[in-house]
């Protein structure tokens, strides 16, 4: 009988190729490879984004130390779907991986996107103790209740800045009838009304579009997304405001993770997590190098007053409004690593 053999450079490849090396019939024997996992992961970052290819990384190499027995297929910048669309695929199955931003799964989950409230982190150092801490913990769990195994690493996406063709934003008054564009979740359409502008919720995949089209006259992002999305192309003004955090949470499919044997689930996450750590760091040197990148491309900035924005949301009932959204257990974790709001 034929020596069944598998070529590792064919499998690192094509992912298809390991699939089809076990459903040939008849040549698997004692000797043979071991069993073949093949994954779909996919994300909304654009392909030059460092988490995507802080990513992309991680997966070659899971593939090599696996010898070709995980492999996971990565469809970077919408491929596969809006970030709404992937939300669901990872959840029936479909595709087994994403990195899936909190305010996506708030929809569902309103708890994953606690650290979302504005002007909660001043600064990294109070984040990643929250996230990689209590907080962290208990926003995971909650993706156990939408069919996802939840990595221990989240993905930086980054403190967010308002952008906008025309206005310069320094104050809540130059937000009055501001139309901006939010992503798909409850606390940025909440926040941006009780300032008095006019949020419509849009995936990241429909912006440039948007912005291009004149539907929406502004976005808020942190800069190595707004770069990475070429969103200088089609907005002029940045107002740094740094009003909230965001990032990504490393999922998996609940019924693909319980298929891994134990050696291939630890590869998977300390890999993975591993790379979420790289991409924290290279996050914090880009955010100064996006910023000249963007200037040098024409892009106008300013500072806006974020304490005058957080005085208007404690005026205005913003903080005591989410306070109770959120209950008292949750803002208490909360306030425990971000200090007293509202
Ligand atoms: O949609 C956005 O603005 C993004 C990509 O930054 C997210 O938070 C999902």
């Amino acid at each position: 009988m034929k020596k069944f053999s598998i070529d590792r450079r064919a499998l690192l490849g094509g992912a298809a190729v390991g699939a089809v090396a076990l459903a040939a019939p008849g040549i698997i024997t004692a000797r043979a490879a071991p069993a073949k996992f093949v994954f779909k992961m996919g994300h909304s970052l654009p392909v030059s984004h460092v988490g995507n290819t802080r990513l992309q990384e991680a997966l070659t190499k899971i593939a090599q130390l696996s010898d070709g027995s995980l492999q996971i297929r990565l469809f970077p910048n919408s491929q596969l779907g809006s970030d709404t669309d992937m939300f669901s695929q990872v959840r029936s199955g479909a595709m087994e991986m994403m990195l899936l931003s909190g305010n996506i799964v708030s929809v569902m989950r309103p708890l994953t996107g606690l650290y979302n409230v504005p002007f909660a982190f001043v600064d990294y150092a109070h984040l990643w103790a929250a996230m990689d801490g209590a907080m962290g913990d208990m926003l995971r769990a909650q993706l156990d209740g939408v069919g996802l195994h939840a990595l221990d690493k989240h993905w930086d996406n980054g403190f967010r800045q308002i952008t906008s063709s025309e206005r310069t934003i320094k104050g809540p008054d130059d937000l009055k009838g501001f139309k901006i564009r939010v992503p798909v979740a409850p606390i940025w359409i909440s926040l941006f009304t009780s300032l008095g502008a006019s949020p419509t919720a849009i995936n990241w995949s429909e912006l440039y579009t948007a912005l291009q089209t004149h539907l929406v006259d502004g976005e808020e992002n942190a800069l190595p997304l707004i770069e990475a999305g070429k969103l200088n192309e089609v907005q002029k003004h940045v107002a740094i405001t740094n009003h909230m955090w965001d990032g990504f949470y490393g999922v998996v499919n609940k019924g693909a993770w319980e298929q891994l044997p134990p050696n291939l689930r630890k590869l998977l996450s300390d890999t993975i997590n591993e790379a979420a750590m790289n991409e924290r760091r290279d996050i914090v040197g880009l955010n100064t190098q996006a910023a000249m990148n963007l200037k040098a491309a024409g892009m106008v900035f300013n500072d806006a007053d974020s304490g005058a924005f957080r005085d208007a949301l404690r005026k205005n009932g913003f903080y005591a409004e989410w306070k109770q959204k959120y209950g008292d257990e949750a803002w208490t974790m909360l306030e425990r690593f971000c200090g007293k709001l509202g």
